[in-house]
Formats: structure tokens, sequence, C-alpha cells
């Protein structure tokens, strides 16, 4: 696993991201930021991109089910909560922390898009299609890696949809 040279090793979440991202063969390198990720405004003030260009990984909970969905929206953008519970095909709420945490192994503010616990059905915001660059958490609220649209819409196996 090669780091750029002088850079400190990944806490555990993030080293994690970066080989799920090896395994997938995408070249792309987690950055840790002294800086914090937590949310997509500080994300995108840290790594100097638009707020669009930035993956939130949202989940939700369907209301019956309890079945956990989610989704990786532009961070430009709000969900609306009945489009997704139509496609979903049950009302559905806004996940707390503890149910982020047991669903996906991951903290708020570090969830990333992949390299959960278990697969979680996907659905990827149409608007960040739109870009050449986009960046996603890797697991830490420190943590973000760059990938492309297309690497994303790969490597979640997600459905694209208009979300908002
Ligand atoms: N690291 C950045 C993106 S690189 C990040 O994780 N952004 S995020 O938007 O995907 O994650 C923060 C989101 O977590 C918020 O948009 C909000 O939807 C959700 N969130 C924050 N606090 C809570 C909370 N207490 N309960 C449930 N959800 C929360």
């Amino acid at each position: 696993m090669s780091q750029p040279p002088m850079s400190k090793p990944l806490p555990p979440s993030a080293q994690k991201i970066q080989e799920v991202l090896q395994h997938l063969g995408i070249s792309s390198q987690v950055l840790e930021l002294p800086q914090s990720t937590r949310t997509a405004a500080e994300a995108a003030q840290a790594v100097g991109c638009a707020v669009g260009q930035i993956v939130k990984s949202l989940v939700f909970r369907g209301k019956q089910t309890h079945k956990p969905i989610l989704v990786l929206a532009s961070g430009a953008n709000r969900v609306n909560e009945k489009t997704l519970a139509r496609l979903v095909g049950e009302p559905i709420e806004k996940a707390d922390a503890d149910f982020v945490r047991e669903q996906t192994g991951f903290s708020i503010g570090g969830v990333p898009p992949i390299g959960h616990i278990q697969p979680l059905p996907t659905y990827i915001d149409e608007d960040l299609l739109q870009y050449e660059e986009i960046w996603a958490a890797a697991g830490t609220p420190h943590a973000v890696f760059p990938l492309t649209p297309a690497d994303l819409v790969r490597m979640t196996g997600g459905t694209v949809i208009p979300i908002t």
C-alpha cells in the first residue's frame, strides 16, 4: 500500500477505504486533512472545490421495514424525502447517529459511499454527474478522496435519480 512520501499513516477507517478503492482498481488516494471535512461545506473548503462537488452520504431508514437506504447527494442539494419514498416503496425517515453506525460501520461526518459492513441499496443524485471530479468522505471527518461520477456509479452499483 503506497502512501505519498512523508505522509502519516491513515487512521484505520480511512485506511480501510483506501484498501477498498485499491481492490476496486481505482487509483484514487485518500487524503487525511488537518481541516474538518465533517460537513459538505467544510469538505469543499478543505479541498478547494464547489460544494456541489462533495458527495454527501446520507442514510435513511424505511419507516415500515426499518431497512437502511443510502443516498449519495450533491453537497448543494437537499433530498426530497417524498421522491425517495416513492422510489423505495415505503415512507422513509432520516436515520439517527446510532442507526448510521450500526448499518454502515462509520460515524456521521465520515460515512463513505463504499466499504460499509453490508451492501446498502444506493441512490445517486444525478446532479453529481455534471462534474469531472467529485469528492467523497473516506471514513473519518478529516478524510476524503477524489473520484469521477462514473467511478461512483460503478463502485456503488447505485441507481442514478433526480433527488430534489
Ligand atoms: N464528510 C462529509 C462529506 S465529504 C460528510 O459526511 N457530509 S454528509 O453530508 O454526508 O454528512 C453529514 C450529514 O449527516 C448531514 O448532512 C446530516 O444529514 C447528517 N447528520 C448530521 N448530524 C446528524 C444527526 N445528529 N443525526 C442524523 N443525521 C445527522
